[in-house]
């Protein structure tokens, strides 16, 4: 019988040596260069115990769109159904999913920048669910507050693990029964987006399980671009995950039905690291292209893993591998050149790369610099044939009037520093920010609608760490001028152990409570998130 350390806690047997290595082995396997398998990434590898596939064996699959129910004058209505599926991953086997329609990732919605949505996301599982939209300025009770639940049809607010845990006030929240309808306005800029999952303590779970999916908003500007366009536009979302013998999702939950006691075994609360690099839910895919260029919506999904992109080999003339076109909250003012792209849990790139830099018949590998053995692959490019390329990369891509205004003069409070810290919570080792666990009660902030503030984060981990409701600038990292792949409005910023940012919002959209919060769920699941409210 194996025991977790969490039983041997229980019983006593591991004594200081337990309370003392989360600390420090944590710490050992989140800087850079140390674990093979967990390097620039805070987390710890579960391995599959299924044999996994050769690479690049797996055709890239492109998700499949939603069409709305119904569209009338107020906008487009759409019906999705959360439920259980079974899905080939792995060859030969199959795999129980969660996911939005029963599938991995859920349904591309395309929607239009000005033209509103109303999602109605029925609950199918056995647990309660939440819906959020990442990166979009959604009203309060749209937004997938982490209690604002759907529960399954039948099923009644729990009282979630302890008696003196948060989720005591989930009597007081607002709960649907079945289903409910979330209302996005989409006023806001085209960018790629994403909706996942967001219920309270078992967010990581429940993504893993396949709870997320592209929301890309378009507008007239970006339509009008010369980028490429159509089959030459594909959005790749790529996750970690590990797979049993049977095939089935591994997870180390510490009750796999996800109706008891949250969290994860104590070896993995630094996060749960797969062993399976998966893109649009295909492992290690392929993706023949012709020698032209074509866009690519990044996305990382994954739990706890960071990735740096690099195209292996590089151009053969030498040049840069990716432009950079957009970023999380949609264009850049002016392409950017990277040779790699580090990523973190929930950003998205924009990015182009022009496959008439090889040769017709090259294979071009999508490396991950931060892994290692299965880890360091990610995806395979075929060049398999001549086309003719209508696309440009125009020299200026979006007016940044109102990003380019949004300088330190122009914020009325400065806040923080937010310290995304461990804490200790009920004699257990648990994620804070400013040392208090997540509390749906207390108000971190205040902003005032409309107005421009500039918030300091630090960390002490690699922690992603995300701001619903805004799109920010990051201002500075580490006091200094920010990295290159910082560029552009974001709602996610990357920040590495012991790293510091300082950026600036406005605060305009809505009125009400949002979260904030580390996007590693599972520091996520364990507290590591805060209210603001604006005013
Ligand atoms: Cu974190």
């Amino acid at each position: 019988m194996k025991f977790s350390r969490r039983e041997f806690l229980k019983l006593g047997l591991a004594g200081g040596m337990a309370l003392a290595f989360p600390f420090f082995g944590a710490s050992a396997c989140s800087g850079p260069g140390e674990s093979p398998t967990g390097k620039g990434s805070t987390g710890a590898l579960l391995r599959s115990r299924a044999t996994l596939p050769r690479p690049f064996t797996a055709p890239l699959t492109v998700t499949k769109v939603l069409e709305p129910a119904r569209s009338d004058a107020s906008g487009d209505h759409y019906e999705v159904v959360q439920k259980a599926g079974r899905q080939e991953i792995l060859p030969g086997l199959k795999t129980e999913i969660w996911g939005y329609n029963g599938t991995f990732p859920g349904p591309t919605v395309e929607a239009r920048s000005g033209r509103s949505a109303v999602v109605r996301q029925w609950n199918e599982l056995s647990v309660p669910v939440s819906t959020h939209l990442h990166g979009g300025k959604t009203p309060p009770g749209s937004d997938g507050y982490p209690t604002d639940l759907i529960l399954p049809l039948g099923q009644e607010a729990q009282d979630g693990h302890s008696p003196d845990s948060p989720s005591r006030h989930f009597h007081s929240e607002t709960h649907s029964h079945g289903f409910k309808d979330y209302e996005y306005p989409n006023a806001q800029r085209a960018a790629t987006l994403w909706y996942h999952d967001h219920r309270m303590d078992f967010t990581g779970p429940q993504v893993w399980r396949g709870l997320a999916g592209f929301y890309i908003v378009r507008d007239e500007d970006d339509d009008a671009l010369p980028l490429p366009k159509g089959e030459q536009d594909v959005p790749l979302m790529i996750c970690d995950r590990s797979f049993d013998e049977d095939g089935s999702f591994l997870y180390p939950s510490l009750d796999p039905s996800l109706l008891g006691e949250p969290g994860v075994e104590d070896d993995y609360m630094e996060g749960v690291l797969g062993d399976a690099i998966l893109v649009n839910g295909a492992p290690w895919p392929f993706m023949e292209v012709s020698n032209t260029r074509y866009r690519f919506r990044v996305l990382n999904a994954s739990n706890a893993r960071r990735y740096e992109l690099a195209l292996d080999p590089e151009p053969p003339d030498g040049s840069l591998s990716f432009v950079q076109v957009g970023s999380d909250g949609g264009l850049l003012g002016a392409p950017l050149l990277h040779r790699t792209i580090p990523i973190s849990q929930a950003e998205r790139f924009d990015v182009v790369v022009d496959f008439s830099r090889y040769p017709v018949g090259t294979e071009v590998t999508l490396k991950n610099r931060l892994g290692a053995g299965t880890t360091a692959d990610v995806m395979r490019f075929r060049v398999a044939r001549r086309e003719r390329d209508d696309s440009t990369i125009p020299r200026q891509l979006s007016d940044m009037t109102e990003f380019d205004g949004l300088t330190e003069s122009r914020a009325t409070v400065e806040r923080g520093e937010f310290r995304f810290k461990r804490i200790s919570e009920n004699g257990r080792t648990m994620w804070g920010i400013n040392g208090e666990p997540f509390d749906p009660e207390r108000m971190e902030a205040r902003p005032e609608l409309g107005s421009v503030e500039v918030w300091n984060l630090d960390t002490d981990a690699h922690h992603p760490i995300h701001l619903h409701l805004v799109q920010f600038k990051v201002l500075s990292r580490n006091g200094e001028r920010p990295r290159p792949t910082d560029a552009g409005w974001k709602d996610t910023v990357d920040l590495a152990s012991g790293e510091e940012a300082k950026v600036i919002a406005r605060f305009d959209g809505y009125r009400g409570r949002y979260v904030f919060h580390c996007h590693n769920l599972e520091h996520e699941d364990m507290m590591m998130m805060a209210n603001f409210e604006v005013i």
